[in-house]
């Protein structure tokens, strides 16, 4: 009897998933009017420019230890944050600079956290990988695959047993979907009828696994089926489609229909982490993304083509957020490092 073949062909991992268009069909996408471009655009570049300054600066060796880049994925942390209300919950991986940005907090205090300054966000002792904010409802920041699924299913079931109407925003990869600990969560998640989106950020690649080398059912959106969680599958490199989508999924949460799957088509333009020799793909793949489907140049060619704003407004929103980065990188250079005697202070022994 032939034995089926189920390893993929090695030239097919290469490729981007012939199954996956980019979500909805353009006139499905509802429009953003002037104010939200403009509000979308001025929030992704803020994170796209911050990261393209740890980069430097890492590079400098300002910045040590592990440190990975969300540049490219910026539509899917705005799109949700300009759906979501205040009081809503936050948790990610460690690729979190952006969602911390997103919901708030300073920038400052996240790259003077980079550089282990004082003014960083703890205090200069946790580095990229570990920042909180109770006031931004931030909630980290986790260097260990998936552990923030349970851990963001946790903070959805505060909001039920207090009665609040809060949802939990549980952002993860692809490669973490594959995680034991994402489907105990599920569960329980879909039993005790918990308000949790979980966000799958499908940027494609966990390390240097491509999806269909790692995944034998490589539709996010459908991993709930067996717990009847309901999913969709969505544009991420489209603001629009995410904030749309997140609002139908907030609503559902605070309808007390239980958790919803959003899975987000997307793509991380840099390596894993600052040490990547991208073997894995081709630059022409990554090019391709870029070119065709860049979050941020998408939102600037809308205001230009239907003329809400001209090329000079565009600059001088630019400007304003390389200024912020700059007033950042520059606190995040010139702060004292934590004094040796605060070393055991705020740690767990
Ligand atoms: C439990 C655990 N296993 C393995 C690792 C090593 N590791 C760090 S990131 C990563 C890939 C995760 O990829 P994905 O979930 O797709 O997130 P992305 O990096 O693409 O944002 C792995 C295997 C880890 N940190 N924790
Ligand atoms: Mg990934």
């Amino acid at each position: 009897m032939a034995v089926a073949k189920t390893k993929p062909a090695e030239d097919s991992v290469h490729e981007l998933p012939p199954a996956v268009d980019w979500g909805m069909h353009d006139s499905q996408v509802p429009e953003f009017s002037k104010e939200q471009e403009l509000q979308a655009l001025r929030q992704m570049l803020l994170i796209r420019r911050f990261e393209e300054k740890a980069g430097q600066m890492y590079g400098m060796g300002l910045i040590g230890g592990f440190c990975h880049l969300y540049i490219g994925q910026e539509a899917v942390v705005i799109g949700m944050e300009m759906a979501k209300q205040d009081g809503d919950q936050m948790i990610t991986g460690y690729r979190d600079h952006g969602h911390m940005l997103a919901c708030g907090m300073d920038p400052k205090g996240v790259m003077a956290e980079l550089t282990g300054r004082r003014g960083g966000y703890s205090k200069g002792k946790g580095g990229s990988m570990h920042m909180f904010s109770l006031d931004s409802h931030f909630y980290g920041g986790h260097g260990i695959v998936g552990a923030q699924v349970p851990l963001g299913t946790g903070l959805a079931f505060a909001n039920k047993y207090r009665g609040n109407d809060n949802v939990s925003l549980t952002y993860f990869g692809d490669g973490a979907a594959n995680q034991g600990q994402v489907y105990e969560s599920f569960n329980m998640a879909e039993l005790w009828k918990l308000p949790v989106i979980f966000i799958i950020e499908n940027n494609r690649y966990a390390m240097g696994t491509a999806v269909l080398r790692s995944s034998a059912q490589s539709d996010f959106s459908k991993r709930g089926l067996s717990f009847n969680i309901p999913g969709i599958q969505v544009d991420g490199m489209d603001v629009r489609a995410v904030k749309a989508a997140g609002e139908a999924a907030l609503a559902w949460c605070r309808a007390g229909k239980g958790p919803m799957i959003l899975e987000m088509m997307t793509y991380r333009y840099r390596g894993h982490s600052m040490s990547d020799p991208a073997k894995y793909r081709t630059k022409e793949e990554v090019d391709k993304v870029r070119n065709e489907h860049d979050p941020i140049e998408q939102v600037r060619k809308r205001l230009l083509d239907r003329k809400m704003a001209s090329e000079d407004e565009l600059k001088k929103v630019d400007a304003a957020v390389r200024a912020i980065i700059n007033e950042a990188a520059e606190f995040a250079t010139q702060d004292a490092e934590p004094d040796p005697s605060e070393l055991y202070t705020d740690m767990y022994r």
